[in-house]
């Protein structure tokens, strides 16, 4: 059987994926399930402390998190993932190391003028002004998902309703 799945959340910095998989987990403790969640602070700072954001650098960031979350999925874990995911190539490969089903693109949509407000550490700002460069969404691509499993917006709907959406298709998976 496969009850282990990746909920993969993508979207520009700011759009909220953090938030968002943080509320979804402790929903998904609620109903029993087990988990773990993979961020920047767990991976950037550790597995991945040798990377930037290069784009070469993102390729391989994403690569290696997606090999940690198929070993997690195999342990029967529901794994949240939320890196911003730029690449489509880089997505559609981890789709492609995982089991049909397995995969669950989450597209944490927001426009750019929303999270550029929230600016939660002012790395827009920077952006902005130069002092920092290829920052996703200024200067830097973000290339949207084609055909997402789901796809919440940040900007537009509560918390409630996202988290509610990604809960409810989990709980309706069918499990081979
Ligand atoms: C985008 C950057 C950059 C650049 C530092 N571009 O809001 P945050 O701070 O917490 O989220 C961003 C995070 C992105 O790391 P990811 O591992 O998710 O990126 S990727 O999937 O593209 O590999 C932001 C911060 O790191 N940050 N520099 N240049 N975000």
């Amino acid at each position: 059987g496969h009850e282990g799945a990746v909920l993969w959340f993508t979207g520009l910095s700011g759009s909220g994926k953090s938030t968002v998989s943080v509320e979804v987990e402790k929903a998904l403790h609620q109903e029993g399930l087990h988990t773990y969640r993979l961020d920047g602070d767990n991976v950037r700072h550790g597995l991945n402390s040798n990377l930037g954001f290069s784009p070469a650098d993102r390729t391989e960031n994403i690569r290696r998190i997606g090999e940690v979350s198929k070993l997690m999925s195999d342990a029967g874990l529901i794994t949240l993932t939320a890196f911003i995911s730029p690449y489509k190539e880089d997505r559609g490969q981890v789709r492609n190391v995982l089991e049909e089903g397995e995969f669950i693109e989450v597209f944490v949509k927001c426009g750019l003028d929303t999270c550029e407000e929230r600016d939660p550490k002012g790395l827009y700002k920077k952006a902005r002004s130069g002092e920092i460069t290829g920052f996703t969404g200024i200067d830097a691509p973000y290339e949207e998902p084609v055909d997402p499993e789901i796809t919440i917006e940040t900007d537009k709907e509560t918390l409630e309703a996202s988290v509610e959406k990604i809960v409810s298709y989990i709980k309706a998976r069918k499990v081979h």
